[in-house]
């Protein structure tokens, strides 16, 4: 039946899912078997989404097209005869560090997301396949410095955190248990990072893979530096899921192409006192204002995790100048 959403509901997928959408789509079923009601149901369950929606696999993108490609459209501004170009050319990147004397940033990170090309996306994944995803990537990762801690058999204790600490996803996110990303649970989950834990890959959470650079203060450069060059390593030897057309494919629409989010946590006392005026500058350059806890959480002492929006349609290298003149901008009007 066409779920029915209540009038204060804001995601894209309550704008989007219309009758005649609903009713075209609903019957079908990608060789995955992953269906439309698979799709929504995240956005069914947690009104409160702001998208609400999940591809099962790269067929999904296509197969239910007529509710992704609006909200595609409306969070990226990309149309369906648009074309994505991947660009990590480091050399493109010409930026300093915004804050040199650290008055205002306190961390870095820039993490993409990746999936295996010959497997379904985590929402349509079985626990064989997931198992096989794991053991293929730390195959790839023996190339890199670094240990992996799985998550079935960690204790409490270390897995809390971790979390906190801000190098580990949270357990139990209730968007990625309603899009059936959870199951199995700790099974096949964990992390891999070397000893500075500058560099991790979160191994099937949202995504197969989340591959993240991060380190104190604003020297974005280095951190996108690390991340580029570990990027170039685990492609040597796994093959990612990729379009033309959309980039490199992930389980959330918002990721997609570059799945590139380049962030810092930042205090901001003055402009944190004038939402209003925050939430204008942040729109002006394309940046996203999250919690300190990461995606749906809150600030606290008035600091921030600021970040490019657009990944899909602008390049990796495009990204991180979106997040890098955003944050010159804020700083000034902190400043001024
Ligand atoms: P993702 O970045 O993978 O989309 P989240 O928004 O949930 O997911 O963030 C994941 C974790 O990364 C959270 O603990 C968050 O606080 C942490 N994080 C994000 N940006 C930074 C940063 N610049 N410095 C330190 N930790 C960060
Ligand atoms: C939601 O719809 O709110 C969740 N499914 C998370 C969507 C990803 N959020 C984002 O803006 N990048």
């Amino acid at each position: 039946m066409m779920p029915i959403f209540s009038k204060d509901c804001k995601s894209l997928l309550c704008k989007y899912l219309t009758r005649e959408v609903y009713d075209d789509l609903k019957d079908k079923k990608t060789s995955n078997g992953f269906t439309l009601k698979d799709a929504i149901n995240s956005g069914v369950v947690n009104i409160d989404s702001g998208i609400g929606v999940y591809a099962g696999d790269a067929e999904s993108y296509e197969l239910f097209s007529p509710l992704f490609d609006p909200i595609i459209k409306e969070y990226h501004g990309f149309g369906v005869d648009d074309i994505h170009k991947s660009n990590l050319n480091l050399d493109d990147l010409d930026i300093k560090n915004p804050d040199p004397d650290g008055k205002y940033i306190i961390s870095t990170r820039i993490r993409v997301g990746r999936n295996l090309k010959d497997f379904p996306l985590g929402a349509a994944i079985t626990k064989e396949q997931r198992d096989e995803v794991q053991r293929e990537v730390l195959e790839a990762l023996k190339a890199l410095n670094g240990s992996y801690y799985p998550l079935e058999g960690m204790s409490e204790e270390i897995r809390a955190k971790l979390t906190k600490d801000h190098f580990l996803f949270k357990a139990g996110d209730r968007f990625l248990e309603a899009a059936g990303l959870n199951r199995d649970w700790p099974k096949g989950r964990g992390i891999f990072h070397n000893d500075e834990k500058t560099f991790l890959v979160w191994i099937n959470e949202e995504d197969q893979l989340r591959i993240i650079s991060m380190q104190m203060g604003g020297d974005i450069k280095e951190v996108f530096t690390r991340l580029v060059l570990a990027l170039g390593e685990i492609e040597k030897s796994v093959k990612f899921s990729y379009s033309n057309h959309l980039g490199y494919i992930t389980s959330c629409p918002t990721n997609l192409g570059t799945a590139l989010r380049a962030s810092v946590h930042i205090k901001l006392p003055k402009l944190g006192s004038d939402m209003e005026r925050f939430k204008k500058i942040a729109d002006k350059y394309h940046l996203q204002i999250r919690g300190v806890d990461g995606e749906h959480s809150e600030s606290k002492g008035n600091v921030y995790d600021i970040s490019n929006k657009r990944r899909l349609g602008v390049s990796e290298v495009e990204c991180v100048r979106d997040m890098y003149d955003g944050v010159v901008a804020l700083i000034c009007e902190e400043e001024g």
